[in-house]
C-alpha cells in the first residue's frame, strides 16, 4: 500500500494535486484535486502498468469541453428540466448549463471545484477523502452542502468510492462518477462487451430530458440483459441522431453487479455494484478531434462512461425515486468498480 502526492497543474493561481494510491497487487487509481477527479486506474500488465481510464495532462483540458471526463459529478447528476422542481410544496429554481436545463449539478457543479482531501491507509486498503462545503451562493442550490468524495483501493482490486452530503436545509443530492473507460488496447471500446441489470430505459426527449415513460429494452439493440459486443449494438444505432448511446437504463433491483464491462481480446472486465436504480451509459458519440486525450485526439467510442445514479431529474417525476437531502442529515452513496483480468 502506498500514497503519493504530486502537483499537476495550476489553476486561477491554484495548485492542482494529483495523488495516486497502489495496493499490493501493483494496482494504482490517482486521483485530482480539481473536480475530485478519477483521472488514472492503473492495472498491471506484465511488468508495466496500464492505464484504463480517458484523462488529460492539463486542469485546462479538463475544464474547456463538456464532457466531465473523469469528474465528480454534483450536487444532482443528469438534466433537471429548465432548472427547476418542486420541494417542500415550493417550486425552486437552480443555475442552467445547457439551454435551458441544468446538467450534472450546473455551471459550478462538483466538477468544478478544487477540493480539500486527506488520506488513510491501512494493511487491507488505501484512501483519500476529499471534502468541500458548497455554499448556495456558490452553485445556486438551496442550503450549504458538506460534501465528501471517497475513493478506497483495496487489496482485492477493488475501488469503492463513496459521496456523502449534509445540508443546513433540504436540497437534492445525487451524486455520481463520470469516468470513461476503455480496458482494451485499442482505441475505442467497440471490441467490449457489455452487460447491465436492466430491463427497461426511459424515453427522452430532444433535449435529453426523461419523458417518465418507460421502454422495454428486449428485441432492440438497447438490451444488454446478456453479454452484446459494443460495436454492434452501436451499428445498430447509425440511424440515430446520437449514432451511439447516451441512454438511461433503469437497474433491475437486487442484481448485482448492475454492470459488467468486458475486453474479450485482452481478458480484462471490470464490474460495478452499487444500490442506485439507474445507470446512465455514454459512449463518447460525440468526442471531436481537438480533445487532447492522454492517448490521443477525440474519436466517437474512446470510452464509456457509466454512471451510476437514481434516475434524473427524478423530482419531476414522483416514481423515479428521492433525492431529496433532509437538512441536518448526512446521506451516503457508494459505488464499488472491480477489476478483473482472467
Ligand atoms: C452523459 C450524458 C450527457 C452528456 C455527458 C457528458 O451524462 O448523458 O448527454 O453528454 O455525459
Amino acid at each position: 500500500m502506498n500514497i503519493e502526492e504530486t502537483i499537476f497543474d495550476t489553476y486561477q493561481g491554484h495548485s492542482i494535486h494529483k495523488i495516486t494510491l497502489t495496493n499490493d497487487n501493483n494496482v494504482a487509481i490517482s486521483l485530482l484535486s480539481l473536480g475530485a477527479t478519477w483521472h488514472e486506474f492503473l492495472v498491471p500488465i506484465q511488468d508495466k502498468q496500464k492505464n484504463i481510464l480517458l484523462n488529460f495532462s492539463t486542469a485546462h483540458d479538463y475544464l474547456s469541453n463538456p464532457f466531465y471526463i473523469g469528474m465528480a459529478i454534483g450536487r444532482t447528476a443528469g438534466r433537471i428540466k429548465n432548472g427547476t422542481f418542486p420541494l417542500n410544496g415550493q417550486s425552486v429554481t437552480v443555475p442552467t448549463n445547457e439551454g435551458q436545463n441544468t446538467l450534472h449539478g450546473g455551471p459550478s457543479g462538483f466538477n468544478t471545484l478544487i477540493w480539500d482531501y486527506n488520506s488513510c491507509q491501512s494493511d487491507e486498503a488505501v484512501s483519500i477523502t476529499f471534502s468541500r462545503s458548497i455554499s448556495h451562493n456558490e452553485d445556486g442550490f438551496p442550503g450549504d452542502l458538506a460534501a465528501t468524495v471517497t475513493y478506497t483501493l483495496d487489496n482485492h482490486n477493488r475501488v469503492t468510492l463513496q459521496f456523502t452530503g449534509e445540508s443546513n436545509e433540504d436540497t437534492l443530492f445525487n451524486p455520481t462518477s463520470h469516468a470513461y473507460f476503455n480496458l482494451s488496447d485499442s482505441k475505442t471500446i467497440l471490441g467490449h462487451q457489455l452487460m447491465i441489470a436492466s430491463s427497461e430505459y426511459l424515453e427522452m426527449d430532444s433535449e435529453k430530458i426523461p419523458t417518465g415513460k418507460l421502454l422495454p429494452v428486449k428485441g432492440t439493440p438497447f438490451d444488454f440483459t446478456t453479454n452484446q459486443q459494443l460495436g454492434d449494438a452501436i451499428q445498430a444505432l447509425q440511424g440515430t441522431t446520437e449514432k451511439g448511446f447516451d441512454d438511461i437504463y433503469k437497474i433491475t433491483p437486487n442484481q448485482q453487479p448492475i454492470v459488467k464491462l468486458s475486453d474479450p481480446t485482452s481478458h480484462r472486465s471490470l464490474t460495478i455494484s452499487s444500490s442506485r436504480n439507474a445507470l446512465v451509459v455514454f459512449t463518447s458519440n460525440s468526442f471531436t478531434k481537438n480533445l487532447a486525450f492522454n492517448s490521443g485526439a477525440g474519436e466517437p467510442y474512446m470510452g464509456i462512461a457509466l454512471e451510476s445514479q437514481t434516475l434524473p431529474d427524478t423530482p419531476n417525476h414522483p416514481g423515479f425515486g428521492d433525492v431529496v437531502l433532509p437538512k441536518n442529515q448526512k446521506i451516503s452513496q457508494t459505488i464499488t468498480y472491480q477489476y478483473m483480468n482472467k
